[in-house]
C-alpha cells in the first residue's frame, strides 16, 4: 500500500463480544473501537480509514518496521517448505542457523541459545535455569530471586513475583516463594529531564548487599532486572548503576538476569542493553523484536558456564527438563533469521545510536509544556512524564494517547507517563511528527 492513502472505511466490524482482550479496559474499548487493519513500515490503518505512525512499534516489538518484505518472504516460504517440526528429540535446520547467528550477536561468553515463544516464557526459564545450575553445582538451598520495585518481566508466576508492578501482582495470591526486591531507580528529585543516563543514583545499586545481607548469599540464585525498564515507563539505569550490579552478584556467586525483552535487538542503538552498557550477564531474556514482532518467539540466551554445567549428566540423558511444543517453531526461526538479516544489512543499531540525539531533542523540547513534570530517553526510547490529575491516576496520559491517535500517532501510556519506542526506521520527519502531536495535545 501506498504510504499516503488511508483504507476505507470497513463496511462492517465484527461482534467485538467474546473476545476478552489482554490488559486493556474491555468494555470502554468496546464502545470506542480501535482496530488496526494493516500496518507497513512506520504506518498503522485502522478500520475507520485513519492513517497513523506507529511510534511504539507495535508493543515495543516490531523494530524493523510493519510488514518488512523480507521477513514477510521468509515466512511466506517457511511455511511452504516445514510447518511444523518436532520439538523435543528432533530438530530443523533453520532454528540452529536462528542460534548460530544469535549468539554471535550476543555479547562475548554469551554462547547458547534456548528457545521459548514470548518474554513471559524466557523469564520463567532463565529463572529454572538459575535455579537448577546451582542445584547442579551441589548449591539447592540457592532458590531465592531478587527482582526490582516497577520492574516487568511478564505474567508468569515467576515474572509476577520477581517483577515488581502491584496492580500485576495483588490478585494473584502469595507467587514464588523467598523473591525479593530492589529499590527502582527512579528519582525525580535528583534526575529530572536527564538527557541519557542519569548521574545520580548508583549507590542505589548497594542495597543489593543489604537485601544479601539480610538472606545470606547462600540462598540466593539469581538477580533479575531490566537494563532499562520499558514498561514502568522507561526508568533509567543511573550511571554505573548495572555494573555495580555485576560486581556484587560475582562477590556473592549470585547469577545476574538481565530482562532484555525490550531493550535487545537495537532499542539502545546496540545489539543488546549489555552490550551498549558493556555490563555481560550470566543470562538474558529476549523477545519482541527477535523476530521484529512478526512472529512470536522469545529465547534465554546463556552463558557457557550455565549451559556447561548442564552437559554432565550420562550420555543421552535429557539435561533440562523443560521446553515448550512451539520452542523454535520453524515460522518463528525464519523470521527471527530474516529479522536479525535485515538489522544488519540496513545497519538499523546503528541507524538507531545515530538517531538518538534527534529523539532526544525532540522530546525535550516537551519541556515547560502543561504537565510535564520529566522527560527522558536512550536509544530509540523515550519517555515524558506528567503530572497526574489530583485524583485520578493515569487519567492524563490517557486522554492524550486517545488524543494522539485521533491526531494520526500511537503512542503508548504507563501510570501518566508517555511511552516512544518506535521502528528502528523512523525518519526525522516522523520524530517531528510524533513530538508535535503530542505538544499540541498537552497544550489542548
Ligand atoms: N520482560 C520484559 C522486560 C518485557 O518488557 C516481558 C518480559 C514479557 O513478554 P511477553 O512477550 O510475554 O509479553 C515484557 C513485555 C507495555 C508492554 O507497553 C510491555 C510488554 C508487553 C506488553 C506491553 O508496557 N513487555
Amino acid at each position: 500500500m501506498a504510504d499516503n492513502t488511508a483504507k476505507q472505511l470497513a463496511p462492517e466490524l465484527p461482534d467485538l463480544n467474546a473476545y476478552w482482550m489482554p490488559f486493556t479496559g474491555n468494555r470502554y474499548f468496546k464502545s470506542h473501537p480501535r482496530l488496526i487493519t494493516e500496518a507497513k513500515g512506520m504506518y498503522c490503518y485502522t478500520h475507520d480509514g485513519r492513517k497513523l505512525i506507529d511510534a511504539v512499534a507495535g508493543l515495543w516489538c516490531c523494530n524493523a518496521g510493519h510488514g518488512h518484505p523480507r521477513i514477510v518472504e521468509a515466512i511466506k516460504a517457511q511455511a511452504e517448505k516445514l510447518d511444523y517440526a518436532m520439538a523435543f528429540q528432533i530438530g530443523h535446520p533453520t532454528v540452529f542457523e536462528l542460534a548460530n547467528e544469535l549468539t554471535d550477536m550476543a555479547p562475548d561468553g554469551i554462547d547458547y541459545a534456548f528457545f521459548v515463544n514470548s518474554g513471559s516464557e524466557a523469564v520463567d526459564t532463565a529463572l529454572k535455569m538459575a535455579l537448577a545450575w546451582h542445584r547442579l553445582n551441589g548449591e539447592g538451598h540457592r532458590t531465592r530471586f531478587i527482582g526490582r520495585e516497577r520492574g516487568y518481566h511478564g505474567v508468569g508466576f515467576g515474572g509476577i513475583s520477581v517483577g515488581g508492578m502491584s496492580p500485576n501482582r495483588k490478585m494473584f495470591g502469595a507467587m514464588l516463594p523467598g523473591v525479593d526486591h530492589l529499590p527502582h531507580t527512579h528519582d525525580l528529585a535528583h534526575n529530572a529531564f536527564s538527557r541519557g543516563l542519569p548521574k545520580w543514583g548508583a549507590h542505589l545499586a548497594e542495597d543489593l548487599e543489604r537485601i544479601v545481607a539480610l538472606h545470606d548469599p547462600s540462598t540466593i540464585a539469581a538477580v533479575i532486572v531490566e537494563p532499562i525498564a520499558g514498561s514502568a515507563g522507561v526508568l533509567l539505569p543511573p550511571e554505573g548503576y548495572l555494573k555495580r550490579l555485576r560486581d556484587i552478584c560475582d562477590r556473592h556467586g549470585i547469577l545476574l538476569i538481565f530482562d532484555e525483552v525490550i531493550t535487545a535487538f537495537g532499542r539502545t542503538g546496540a545489539a543488546f542493553g549489555a552490550t551498549r552498557f558493556g555490563v555481560t550477564p550470566d543470562l538474558m531474556t529476549v523477545a519482541k523484536g527477535l523476530t521484529s514482532g512478526a512472529v512470536p518467539m522469545g529465547a534465554v540466551l546463556a552463558s557457557g558456564k550455565i549451559y556447561d554445567r548442564f552437559m554432565t549428566g550420562p550420555d543421552g540423558a535429557i539435561e533440562f527438563f523443560h521446553g515448550y511444543t512451539y520452542s523454535g517453531h520453524p515460522l518463528a526461526a525464519a523470521a527471527g533469521r530474516a529479522a536479525l538479516g535485515v538489522y544488519r544489512d540496513e545497519g538499523l543499531f546503528e541507524r538507531a545510536l545515530e538517531l538518538e540525539p534527534v529523539l532526544a531533542d525532540a522530546l525535550h523540547s516537551l519541556k515547560g509544556e502543561p504537565n510535564v513534570i520529566d522527560v527522558r530517553n536512550y536509544g530509540l526510547l523515550g519517555a515524558v512524564e506528567l503530572q497526574p490529575i489530583e485524583g485520578q491516576p493515569t487519567a492524563r496520559a490517557l486522554g492524550i494517547f486517545r488524543d494522539c491517535y485521533d491526531n494520526g500517532v500511537i503512542i503508548r501510556t504507563t501510570g501518566d507517563t508517555l511511552a516512544f519506542s518506535p521502528p528502528l526506521i523512523i525518519e526525522e520527519r516522523h520524530i517531528e511528527t510524533v513530538v508535535e502531536t503530542v505538544r499540541r495535545s498537552l497544550r489542548a
